[in-house]
């Protein structure tokens, strides 16, 4: 089923339970190569959420502020996206161009993100494509411009958001997580995989 938000595009059990595990196996050995940790803010507060990345470039913030960088803190290169996610990008979103990152985000029982623009990169002209595993969030999506008027939707293991057009550089988070609610990641929590053209 196809969800249209005001440019949110959510596909719900876009991905079967047999796709779900063979992502969790790659972005498992993703993790190996590239330790998930907790960013800082800006404001020098740890992160709820860990994150990795995969690409030619990976997220990253500290008190020096948001930032993508082409080495995981450890020194080493991030590695590449797995074949499987690209399938995703190249289906739903381009054939022509692969995205540059894929953020990993893991959020445990407690974790949450405050809503946010995803406003880093260069190049505002590609989507950004979210695939969702595990444990239920619930995402709350906005307008363009802080404090306007919010819709939440839950996103569940499968689920894939693609955030263009005038959704680009909308506002959206995730409140809570449903911890314990999916069987796919064994001790819980919930994996959100977010894709990003660069530059
Ligand atoms: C999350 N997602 O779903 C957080 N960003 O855990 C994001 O911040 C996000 O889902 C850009 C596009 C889609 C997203
Ligand atoms: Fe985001």
């Amino acid at each position: 089923m196809l969800i249209n938000h005001q440019g949110f595009e959510i596909h719900k059990a876009y991905l079967d339970e047999a796709a779900q595990a063979g992502l969790v196996e790659d972005i498992r050995k993703v993790s190996e190569q590239a330790p998930l940790f907790s960013p800082e803010t800006r404001w020098g507060k740890k992160m709820s959420v860990r994150m990795t990345s995969a690409g030619r470039y990976g997220w990253f913030s500290d008190r020096s502020g948001y930032r993508y960088i082409e080495r995981h803190p450890s020194g080493s290169h991030w590695p590449p996206i797995p074949e499987s996610v690209l399938a995703i990008w190249r289906t739903l979103c381009s054939p022509q161009r692969d995205p540059d990152c894929c953020l990993v985000n893991f959020y445990g029982e407690t974790a949450k993100m405050g809503l946010h623009q995803d406003k880093d990169e260069k190049e505002f002209s590609w989507p950004v494509l979210s695939i969702s595993l595990g444990d239920p969030g619930r995402f709350r999506m906005g307008g363009q411009e802080r404090g306007g008027k919010t819709h939440a939707v839950v996103l569940e293991s499968g689920d894939v958001v693609v955030m263009g057009g005038e959704a680009r550089l909308a506002y959206h988070g995730i409140d809570r997580i449903y911890f314990g609610r999916s069987t796919l990641l064994p001790k819980g929590g919930r994996i959100n995989l977010t894709l990003r053209v660069v530059d």
